[in-house]
C-alpha cells in the first residue's frame, strides 16, 4: 500500500496539463516548493524549468539540494556550483541570475512563473540587464487549480497520512493523565509522526486544555491538565509530502450542561455539512448548512472561521468552503469540514474531518477517528 510510486509519466502528465492551460506562454519556471514537488517529485531544487517544446529539467545548487533532487525526481537535474576564488572574483550563481541567463540565451519572451512578484521582478530586471525583453506572468494560481484535483495515487498517500495520524492519536490520548502539559502531549504527537514513517507534522500540533481552546491556533504551553478540562487536539502527520488535518474536542472528566450543549451543536453542524459533500455542490452550501444549525442554537456569533479548506501538499490550499462561494466541488477535491464555537474565557469546541469528494458523494479519510465527548469513552 505504501509502496505506491508517483512516476515520471504522472509528472509529465501534470506538466502537459499545465502547459495546455498556458497557451500564451513559451517557458514556465516553478520555484514554490510544493508546486515543484507536485510537478517533479522534489522540492529540493532551486527551480523547475519547463520549455514549451523540450523536456522539463530542474536546476539545483551543488551541496544544497542537488543530490536530493537527483534522488527524488525522475527529471533531469542541472547542477549549478558557485565559483568563489582566492582572487576575490566570484559568481554565486544565484537562482534569478541563472534563470535570466537561460532566458536570454534561448531568446524566450513569454514566461510564466509561480512564487512571489519579487522574484519575477528580479528575473525581469536581470534579463533587461543582459539586453533582453520579457513578459513574466504569474502562473501560481493555475498550478494550484491543477493541484486541487487529486488522482488515485495522491489519495492513497493521503489515506496513509491520515491513518498514521489516527494511530498516533489512539496511542497517546488514552494515556492522558492529570498534570500532563500541553507541550508534553503535542511533542509526543510530533515524535510519533516521524517514528511511524511520516515526514513530520503538517503544521505545529495544537493541544489545548481548558479555556486555552478558545485560541483556534493555540501554541501549546506548560499548562497542566486538570479534571473536567476541555481538551482540543488539532493534528496531522505529513506523509510523502501530503498533509493530513483533523480535530477532536472532549472533556477530561464529566461535561457540564453548557459543554454538552455546545459540543452537540458543533457535532450536528459538522455532520449535516458533511452530508452535503458531493460533486457539483457549491463550496458555500455546506458552510451555510452548518451556520443554520449553529444559528438555531444561538451560537452563530461564535463560529468565526470558514467551514474548511483544501488539503494536499499544503495543509491549507484551495478551495475555501465558505458561505457565498459559487465555486463547485469537483470529484477528487480533498477538503476539511471543521465548524467550531469559541467563547472568550470559556473555551472552544471544534470537530474536523478530511474528506475526498467522490462520484457517489465522499470518502472520509478520517473515518476511523471516533467522536466522543467524554475522555472515558475513547
Ligand atoms: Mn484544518
Amino acid at each position: 500500500m505504501s509502496n505506491i510510486e508517483i512516476e515520471k509519466g504522472d509528472y509529465l502528465k501534470r506538466i502537459t496539463l499545465l502547459m495546455e492551460s498556458c497557451k500564451e506562454i513559451d517557458l514556465i519556471v516553478v520555484t514554490e516548493p510544493e508546486d515543484m514537488r507536485y510537478l517533479s517529485g522534489t522540492k529540493n531544487a532551486s527551480a523547475l524549468v519547463i520549455p514549451r517544446d523540450q523536456e522539463p529539467f530542474l536546476i539545483a545548487r551543488y551541496a544544497f539540494g542537488d543530490a536530493l533532487a537527483e534522488e527524488e525526481s525522475p527529471l533531469e537535474v542541472v547542477v549549478v556550483k558557485p565559483e568563489i576564488e582566492l582572487s576575490g572574483r566570484k559568481d554565486l550563481k544565484r537562482t534569478h541570475e541563472v534563470l535570466a541567463k537561460l532566458i536570454s540565451e534561448r531568446k524566450i519572451r513569454r514566461i510564466g512563473m509561480d512564487g512571489s512578484e519579487n522574484l519575477r521582478a528580479r528575473v525581469r530586471r536581470r534579463v533587461e540587464k543582459l539586453g533582453g525583453m520579457v513578459s513574466i506572468k504569474s502562473v501560481g494560481k493555475r498550478i494550484l487549480d491543477l493541484r486541487k484535483i487529486k488522482d488515485e495515487k495522491e489519495i492513497e498517500i493521503m489515506r496513509r497520512s491520515a491513518e498514521i495520524s489516527i494511530e498516533v492519536f489512539y496511542d497517546i490520548i488514552p494515556e492522558l493523565r492529570e498534570g500532563m502539559t500541553e507541550i508534553e502531549v503535542a511533542s509526543r504527537f510530533e515524535y510519533e509522526f516521524r517514528l511511524r514513517g511520516g515526514d513530520g507534522s503538517s503544521f505545529p500540533t495544537i493541544v489545548c486544555f481548558g479555556d486555552n481552546s478558545f485560541n483556534a491556533h493555540h501554541v501549546p504551553r506548560p499548562r497542566k491538565l486538570r479534571i473536567d478540562d476541555l481538551v482540543l487536539v488539532d493534528f496531522g502527520a505529513k506523509f510523502r509530502g501530503y498533509a493530513s488535518d483533523m480535530t477532536r474536542t472532549f472533556v477530561f472528566g464529566e461535561p457540564n450542561s453548557k459543554v454538552e450543549e455546545i459540543w452537540k451543536a458543533v457535532f450536528k453542524a459538522q455532520k449535516s455539512a458533511m452530508e452535503k459533500i458531493r460533486p457539483g455542490v457549491s463550496c458555500g452550501f455546506p458552510d451555510e448548512v452548518a451556520r443554520r444549525i449553529l444559528n438555531e442554537k444561538g451560537l452563530l456569533d461564535y463560529y468565526v472561521h470558514t467551514l474548511g479548506h483544501g488539503v494536499g501538499l499544503n495543509v491549507h490550499e484551495p478551495p475555501r468552503l465558505i458561505i457565498g462561494s459559487k465555486e463547485r466541488l469537483v470529484e477528487g477535491y480533498v477538503v476539511t469540514i471543521e465548524p467550531g464555537v469559541y467563547m472568550k474565557e470559556w473555551g472552544g469546541v471544534r470537530i474536523e474531518d478530511t474528506v475526498v469528494v467522490r462520484g457517489e458523494g465522499k470518502e472520509i479519510l478520517t473515518e476511523k477517528l471516533d467522536k466522543f465527548i467524554r475522555f472515558k469513552d475513547i
